[in-house]
């Protein structure tokens, strides 16, 4: 059920009790009031008994359509990656104890990507805190390491000025997910409400958006002076919607670009001057920039272990850097930079694009010329190349290179989980816009793939979402497909089935000798019907001629979630390689480097 915007501000107004007088409300309608306010529209969640006037007042409502998932990490997850695609904050609840530590995985995920999202638990009475009453937990303690913030209500008159402060923090500055712990008391028990607040002031935390004008002005100096320049850009862009800010920026120097796995489709991969991704599964192109240049625009992106491999190795060359990052726990937190500027990367790259625009110098068109050469060199070894033309075994990178051929001008977003069919997704789906590309990079969740892609396809009912996972993630959140039928949420899961939990083969293969232990995937359940026992289409496919008719059935059947069981190759490896503690620029570039 859609619900529309002319409703939910309606709805809006009538709870922020603009013109109301104060009213006598019970907790668990002021926590729904907030929401209303919010504007939310979507909820995942599971009731408990901690929760259950939360759930009572969600029943007495219908603007808030609430989604019941089967498992409380998938009702994060869900919420997630509702707010990976649109940039809304993603909400879900949960009920206390073990809808809690179920939750944590969802939370953590979240978290290492820095996504906006307010998970609200319930909790044990306020008396009973600390005496382990049935289904307690601490909540707060548990969740202090990965949370942006949290909050434990005790009185219900705090409830609304908690859920204002809640949304405020989960979306401004660096993004992050916050928790609000909602004792079964505090729900139950009636306040005076007055309205939703509509200004929240905390002294202690006051992002900062608006970059040193100084210090940007002392990194247009280095850019415009570089001989080998290169722009690193990461998830901050995208979590700051700068991409159009971004674009115009590389247009007017015509320097090169890469994206992290978090940062993809922050630049179109299909124009030239982008180099692929970097870091460990990135191309030669990227990771021989990134050594090799002498001025790096470093912008929403961290320095992440998977991006400057040996920092030893990545120190060797010297280069200037300037760190562009709204949270400054970032700034030199991994690689000394020279040039650090704090703020939001919109406000920053808008100002930065200002000053080109008046300022007289120019970038040094001779140097950058041989600058690309020199790139042009290495992009011509082609590292991604693979078997195309094989007719005996499904390439997996072929699946996911079939289905970007028949997407990539179509409305479509794709998920992943966790392994090798994330990185062939991420170095074969050439992300052209923002927002596309859902997966988990920090933690490296497997088990989103299903949940993300229900969270988005209920946001986006009209757009195509695909899920690219491997038979061995897909099992871990699999009961959501019951889920995508109620809620009637079609999605096409893609599921590239190596029967090996391919990335840990692939280490045991290069790193532990081939001692291939407890990698393989024996007894897997027969996914056609599995599907078709969750009320969907199954499909196996087992010839390379079979993927593309594949995918394009799959698309007709709009209505219908389609589960398709891809026979791949068990023994493809995810290559370039970086292997443990080696260099950027030290690559596998295939299995003849073994
Ligand atoms: C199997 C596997 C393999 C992987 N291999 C690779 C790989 O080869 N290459 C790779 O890149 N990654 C890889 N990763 C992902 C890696 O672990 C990290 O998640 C990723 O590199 C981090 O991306 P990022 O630097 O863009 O940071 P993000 O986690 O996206 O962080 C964003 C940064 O932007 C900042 N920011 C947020 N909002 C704003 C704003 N409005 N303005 C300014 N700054 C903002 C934040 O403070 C933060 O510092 C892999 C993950 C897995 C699971
Ligand atoms: C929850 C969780 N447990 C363990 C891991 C470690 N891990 C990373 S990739 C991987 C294998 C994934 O197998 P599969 O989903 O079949 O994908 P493939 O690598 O075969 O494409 C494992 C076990 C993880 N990332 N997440
Ligand atoms: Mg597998």
């Amino acid at each position: 059920m859609e619900i529309s915007k002319a409703e939910i501000a309606s709805a809006a107004a009538a709870s922020s009790g603009a013109g109301n007088s104060t009213q006598e409300l019970m907790g668990a309608e002021v926590l729904v009031k907030a929401l209303q306010a919010e504007g939310v529209q979507y909820i995942w969640g599971y009731p408990g008994g901690a929760v259950l006037y939360i759930y009572d007042a969600f029943y007495k409502q219908d603007t808030i359509q609430h989604v019941l998932v089967r498992h409380e990490q998938a009702a994060v997850h869900a919420a997630d990656g509702y707010a990976r695609a649109t940039g809304e904050v993603g909400v879900a609840l949960v009920t206390s104890g073990p809808g809690l530590t179920n939750a944590v995985t969802g939370i953590a995920t979240a978290y290492m990507d820095s996504i906006p999202m307010v998970i609200i638990s319930g909790q044990v009475p306020t008396a009973a805190i600390g005496l382990d009453a049935f289904q307690e937990c601490d909540t707060v303690g548990i969740t202090r390491p990965i949370v942006k913030h949290n909050f434990l209500v005790k009185d219900p008159k705090d409830l609304a000025m908690t859920m204002k402060k809640a949304f405020h923090i989960a979306r401004s500055g660096r993004p992050g997910p916050v928790v609000v712990d909602v004792p079964k008391d505090v729900s139950f028990k009636k306040t005076p409400y007055a309205g939703y607040p509509d200004k929240v002031e905390m002294r202690s935390y006051n992002p900062v958006r608006k970059g040193h004008g100084g210090q940007i002005r002392k990194a247009l100096q280095l850019l415009l002076a570089a001989k080998r320049p290169y722009i690193y850009t990461g998830g901050g862009v995208l979590l700051g919607n700068a991409t159009n800010e971004l674009r115009t920026l590389v247009d007017m120097l015509g320097y090169p670009v890469t994206n992290t796995l978090m940062g993809l489709g922050a630049y179109p991969a299909s124009d030239r001057k982008f180099l692929g991704m970097l870091g460990m599964h990135g191309t030669i192109e990227a990771n021989n920039a990134m050594q090799n240049c002498d001025v790096l625009l470093a912008v929403g992106a961290r320095f992440d272990d998977r991006v400057i491999g040996n920092p030893k190795h990545f120190a060797q060359n010297e280069r200037k850097i300037i760190h562009v990052d709204i949270d400054p726990s970032s700034i030199s937190k991994r690689v000394k930079v020279d040039i650090p500027i704090v703020g939001d990367v919109k406000d920053v790259l808008t100002e930065l694009i200002s000053m080109i625009r008046e300022s007289t110098a120019k970038p040094d068109a001779g140097a950058l010329a041989d600058w690309w050469k020199t790139i042009e060199a290495w992009r011509s070894r082609d590292c991604l190349k693979y078997d195309r033309g094989n007719t005996d075994v499904i390439k997996p990178q072929y699946v996911v290179e079939t289905l970007w051929n028949m997407t990539k001008d179509a409305d479509a977003y794709i998920t992943s989980d966790v392994g090798q069919h994330q990185m062939w997704a991420a170095q074969y789906y050439r992300f052209d816009e923002p927002r596309r590309w859902i997966n988990s990079g920090g933690l490296g969740t497997m088990g989103v793939g299903i949940p993300y892609a229900m969270g988005i396809k209920l946001a986006k009912p009209d757009s195509e979402v695909f899920t690219i996972t491997g038979e061995g993630s897909v099992q871990m959140c699999i009961q959501e497909l019951s889920t995508c039928l109620q809620y009637n949420t079609p999605i096409k899961i893609c599921s590239l089935n190596n029967r090996y939990l391919g990335m840990v083969r692939q280490w045991q293969e290069i790193e532990y000798s081939g001692r291939y232990s407890h990698s393989y995937m024996d007894a897997l359940p027969n996914f056609v019907k599995l599907a078709e026992a969750y009320g969907h289409v199954g499909m196996l496919i087992e010839r390379p001629q079979d993927v593309e008719p594949a995918l394009r059935e799959a698309r007709k059947l709009k209505d219908r979630t389609v589960f398709m069981d891809f026979r791949t190759d068990p023994t493809e490896n995810v290559f370039p390689m970086v292997k443990a503690g080696m260099g950027i620029t030290e690559m596998l570039m295939g299995s003849e480097d073994l």
